[in-house]
């Protein structure tokens, strides 16, 4: 196993098995065409690959509804597959992390089956059930984060089961001690077979308040999350995991976060807690909602967007927790097309976008695409959707009050689908993903924005990644740096440092298609000791600026220096 914290100098790679690589023809990816495209995803540096859910599911949330935890889906290949993608990992020195989706399963699992098939069978309570209320509806007014209420009636017993997601996801009662050694068993049964580490899907959300009150709505959005999201023994149940499994397999995890506090996450992620490596928190892609509010419009907000940001990476260092740096994931439109240019700057904006993040303190996630600046697709009807939130939504929002065409504007913008295209591979037909009918459309721009392209061309996306992943293995100050901001809220330019005793890095973007100056703050740049020439790490034009007291930056110019 490799040193403790070898994880702080990794950049993990996400994949999205369904819209990976199909080598069978079903038009959905599976484990083998993982395994054949191991070299490319070597070939960036990367050290962990994060393999999204492949367990038994119905799909009706793309396998984040589990049926069998110890099971791997025939539409994604054999358990003989994923051992075989275990070992291809392992000769290459690179490491797995599988997802684990534990709060709450599919109620087509046999656990679900037993409970739901009478009041006092061993598997009741398994599950959350509540009485209805008196007026025979919900039990409390709390709603599904895929819209609707978060109660499902089942007929036989007469009572109401918890979904906070899908209607077909069942939320696990971790109250009882029967399901946490249940998870302890399957968490050891993957660790048992190689994994190195786990990503645990809103896990935050595992202890609810047993009260289980309605929710007044004095604190938006008012939908019951306030009773469970980081709830009174959440923490507790995670140092038992981390007891248990964890720590005695030597396991890099990272905690999912929904809608949680820099607080929580802070003592989520510092190692005296003993709970997780690390936490994914969401609140740097919020700023493009108005207040808080997905399902509505409005053009991101730049300082929010860079408050957010330096909070956490100040709020972290200093209480000594450890961020998962990411844009993009499944559940995100594509940060290319939602906060830079991703037709006339793409590359440059894909490049600005690597470099901003990469700068950060904390452990990179690249999501499959985004290393070759895949855009959101355009969107041409309603059909083309797959995700379940979203067909949701799309009703929701018309029984709202909006127009069947502002719904679907909201949706094309919103969707989860925007980021769960296959991966486009090369030029051939179905951009090479499958040799049969895809189960959602492929980037109609997949001719001009693909992966062989990008290997083949040095200045690439895909090759400042490479250079990005291998930084953050060779220059020390981009792991224990002290964050600095440095643009006191200029309107297009964002800017910061990292600072150790040996070594400083600057980054400075334009997230603009203007030509703009940027001039440093007297304070910093005198402290900058610019004598020790700042050598030019890395930048996203042919030409770029000297780092100097103002820096004339082009559209989406985006450079990072180091001095020694
Ligand atoms: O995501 C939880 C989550 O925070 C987002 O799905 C968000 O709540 C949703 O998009 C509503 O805005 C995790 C997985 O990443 C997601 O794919 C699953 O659908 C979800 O949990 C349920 O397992």
């Amino acid at each position: 196993k490799p040193t403790q914290d070898w994880w702080r100098t990794s950049t993990v790679y996400q994949v999205y098995p369904k819209s990976f690589h199909d080598t069978t023809g079903s038009g959905t990816g599976d484990i083998r065409g993982l395994t054949k495209k191991l070299d490319y995803i070597k070939g960036l540096g990367i050290d962990i690959v994060w393999l999204q859910p492949v367990y038994v599911s119905p799909q009706n949330d793309n396998g984040y509804d589990v049926a069998d935890y110890y099971n791997i889906d025939p539409a994604y290949g054999t358990m003989d597959d994923f051992d075989e993608l275990v070992s291809e990992l392992k000769s290459r020195d690179m490491h797995l992390m599988i997802d684990i989706v534990v709060n709450h399963s599919s109620i087509e699992h046999r656990w679900f089956k037993e409970a739901a098939s009478s009041k006092d069978n061993p598997y009741r309570d398994y599950y959350i059930w509540k009485e209805p209320a008196s007026d025979g509806g919900p039990p409390n007014n709390w709603q599904s984060k895929f819209g609707g209420p978060a109660w499902q009636l089942d007929e036989e017993t007469g009572q109401y089961y918890l979904t906070l997601f899908d209607k077909t996801q069942a939320d696990l009662n971790w109250e009882n001690e029967k399901v946490r050694q249940e998870v302890v068993e399957l968490l050891t049964f993957w660790a048992q077979k190689g994994v190195d580490g786990f990503r645990l899907d809103v896990i935050n959300l595992i202890s609810k308040n047993q009260d289980f009150p309605d929710d007044d709505g004095s604190i938006p959005p008012g939908d019951g999350r306030k009773f469970y999201t980081d709830g009174p023994r959440v923490h507790e149940y995670v140092k038992e995991l981390n007891e248990k499994v964890f720590r005695p397999y030597n396991l890099v995890t990272v905690g999912e976060m929904s809608s949680t506090t820099l607080e929580h996450c802070i003592q989520y992620s510092r190692p005296e807690e003993n709970e997780f490596s690390m936490t994914f928190s969401f609140h740097h892609l919020k700023v493009d909602y108005p207040n808080g509010q997905k399902w509505e419009l409005m053009p991101y907000d730049f300082e929010e967007l860079k408050r957010v940001l330096s909070r956490w990476q100040i709020g972290m260092y200093e209480g000594g927790g450890w961020n998962a740096l990411f844009w993009n994931n499944h559940d995100q439109p594509r940060a290319l097309t939602r906060f830079t240019d991703d037709r006339r700057y793409r590359k440059e904006s894909a490049k600005l976008l690597a470099t901003t993040v990469h700068g950060l303190q904390g452990t990179p996630y690249v999501y499959q695409g985004e290393e070759i600046g895949m855009p959101d697709p355009k969107w041409n009807d309603m059909n083309e959707f797959r995700d379940v939130e979203s067909r949701n939504m799309y009703d929701i929002l018309q029984e709202k009050g909006k127009s069947a065409e502002e719904a679907a504007h909201i949706i094309s913008v919103r969707s989860r689908d925007n980021a769960r295209l296959p991966m486009s591979w090369d030029d051939r037909e179905q951009a090479g993903f499958t040799s049969g009918t895809p189960w959602i459309k492929i980037d109609e721009r997949y001719r001009e924005i693909n992966a062989q392209l990008e290997m083949d061309d040095p200045g690439s996306i895909y090759h400042h990644y490479r250079k990005l992943i291998e930084f953050r293995k060779t220059v020390p100050v981009l792991t224990d740096g002290r964050y600095v901001r440095l643009d006191e809220g200029h309107p297009q330019v964002y800017a910061y440092a990292r600072v150790n005793k040996q070594q400083t890095v600057v980054v400075i973007s334009n997230f603009s298609d203007q030509e703009v100056s940027f001039r440093f703050p007297d304070a910093f740049f005198k402290e900058l000791d610019l004598k020790a020439e700042a050598e030019l790490m890395l930048g996203n034009t042919v030409e770029a600026p000297p780092l100097a007291e103002i820096v004339r930056l082009q559209p989406y110019g985006s450079y990072m220096w180091l001095i020694n």
